[in-house]
């Protein structure tokens, strides 16, 4: 048997998971989990970074305490885009921004106005969202910011995180695709855009590929957590990266949902698509494992009903998964949609008067109980993975047979259920923690034990249950995508 941790660090909480390999089978266990809770600082968001180190050691710890002291290695996987600037002297330069900050809100129009779409597309491959990174360090060097004319390095948030445990800067390729400023045929830094938006190109540094071995815990740590001087492996450290790793496909080509905060709809391919079919869908073209490329589309996830949940939980009112999936069941359906992607929802704010405010501005039906809104959102979002896949469909010239959908949203049976009725095809739902099993299979592949990752997804197929939604009440889904086509204003 071999044992392996992840730390899994989403928008929302992390997770530290052991997982152990035993002949052909993997097991998993959640050792330990946080709260990932954001800092509003006058009118800045930001990651508490040093409150989420001090969660990842406590996690060490709890290995320790539990006997895992024989863990082979260990990983780290976080959302993408966000980043910290180090000082000469390798001290953190200021708390990293959240990507829901509001200073990038113009940005992305203003760097269009010197580097066209088109151009920007071609070279980078990376759907136009107003965080990327690209948009944050323009927006750091457009007000002159002191931090970025001290820093040495930049690291995201993963690399930052593993930094802190290892002392070695060290650049992934999967996170560093997710920041806009990258080549996605070289998979490495453009450097020509990144000096013509007048970013310093001395922050950036080679990424490596997925799987290799980034350093050992510092002895400092190792002591500090009662356990030895263990390997840190970059593993495919942006989130995503490691939940498609994990999708349990019998197939070379397939789709996929990893659903969390975010919904990231895709499939695989080897080649990135730069086509203007792809510009105009303003599709993603990220780094995979082996040299992959992940086509997909961000798509606004859970982050409708985490909000909601938060606003709520503020009033006094604290629903379990079970009263909100009994709520969903007992409200009329197809009374009112959103399009999820509407600029409005980007920020945190009150969600159920922002959704009840986008109804209004449509003329529909204002949904006003926990039940309505939570059946319109999660209606909305299942209409919006049918367009979105078949958009994608039409790019490739292919068709899935059905869909994965990996994440805690495979959970979430309204919306397993709904998806399928949407797209009239099967969804295979599960593992739900797939991205913290992307990230122990990279590192079991890494250190030999595992062959490839056509063998990584055959134990996670053995290894977990899928729950298959097959598709039903076929017309009156037909008749409310063509509404929610029109609500959309999709095209
Ligand atoms: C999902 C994710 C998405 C990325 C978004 C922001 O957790 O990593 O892939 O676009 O968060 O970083």
């Amino acid at each position: 048997m071999v044992s392996t941790l992840a730390f899994d660090l989403g928008a929302s909480s992390g997770r530290a998971v052991v997982g152990h390999l035993d002949d052909g089978h993997l097991a998993i266990e959640t050792i330990y989990s946080f709260p990932n809770e954001p800092v509003w600082v006058h009118n800045h968001l930001y990651w508490d970074v040093l409150q989420l180190l001090h969660k990842i050691k406590q996690g060490l710890i709890t290995a320790h305490l539990k006997g895992y002291g024989d863990i082979q290695s260990i990983g780290i996987d976080t959302w993408g885009v966000d980043f910290g600037l180090l000082g000469t002297n390798g001290e953190l330069l200021g708390n990293p921004y959240h990507y829901r900050d509001p200073h990038t809100r113009t940005t992305m129009e203003e760097v269009e106005q010197f580097v066209p779409r088109q151009e920007l597309f071609a070279q980078t491959g990376i759907q136009f969202l107003s965080f990327n990174t690209l948009y944050q360090l323009y927006a750091l060097q457009k007000v002159a910011s002191p931090l970025l004319e001290k820093a040495e390095t930049l690291l995201l948030m993963p690399e930052l995180l593993r930094y802190f445990l290892t002392g070695e800067r060290m650049s992934e390729w999967t996170i560093a695709s997710t920041t806009q400023l990258c080549d996605p045929h070289m998979r490495t830094w453009n450097l020509a855009l990144i000096e013509k938006l007048g970013i310093p190109s001395h922050l950036f540094s080679q990424p490596v590929p997925a799987g290799t071995i980034a350093g050992k815990l510092l002895p400092k740590v190792a002591e500090e957590v009662g356990l030895d001087t263990l390997p840190v492996i970059a593993v495919a450290e942006h989130d995503t990266a490691s939940a498609v790793a994990a999708v349990p496909a019998d197939h070379a080509e397939f789709a996929y949902l990893s659903s969390g905060t975010w919904s990231l709809i895709g499939t695989e391919i080897a080649e990135p698509m730069l086509n203007d079919a792809a510009l105009e869908l303003n599709i993603t073209n990220e780094g995979g494992i082996n040299g992959t490329v992940r086509l997909l589309k961000n798509v606004t996830g859970l982050w409708l009903i985490q909000e909601c949940r938060r606003i709520w939980r503020n009033e006094g009112k604290q629903l379990s998964y079970e009263d909100e999936g009994m709520l969903i069941a007992k409200s009329a359906p197809f009374q009112a949609f959103i399009d999820p992607d509407d600029p409005m929802f980007l920020a945190p704010a009150h969600m159920p008067r922002k959704i009840q405010q986008y109804c209004h501005q449509t003329g529909q039906p204002i949904p006003e109980s926990e039940g309505a809104l939570l059946r319109c959102i999660v209606e909305s979002l299942a209409l919006r993975y049918r367009f979105v896949l078949e958009r994608i469909e039409s790019l490739i010239q292919k068709r899935f047979a059905g869909l994965h959908i990996v994440g805690g949203g495979s959970q979430h049976a309204a919306l397993c259920q709904y998806t399928a009725n949407a797209l009239g095809r099967p969804v295979w739902a599960g593992p739900q923690e797939a991205t913290a099993i992307g990230n122990l299979l990279v590192q079991l592949i890494a250190l030999g034990k595992i062959k490839d990752i056509q063998q990584a997804r055959q134990i996670v197929r053995h290894s977990f249950p899928l729950v298959t939604y097959e598709p039903g009440d076929r017309a009156a889904w037909e008749q409310a995508y063509k509404t929610f086509l029109t609500v959309t204003k999709a095209n």
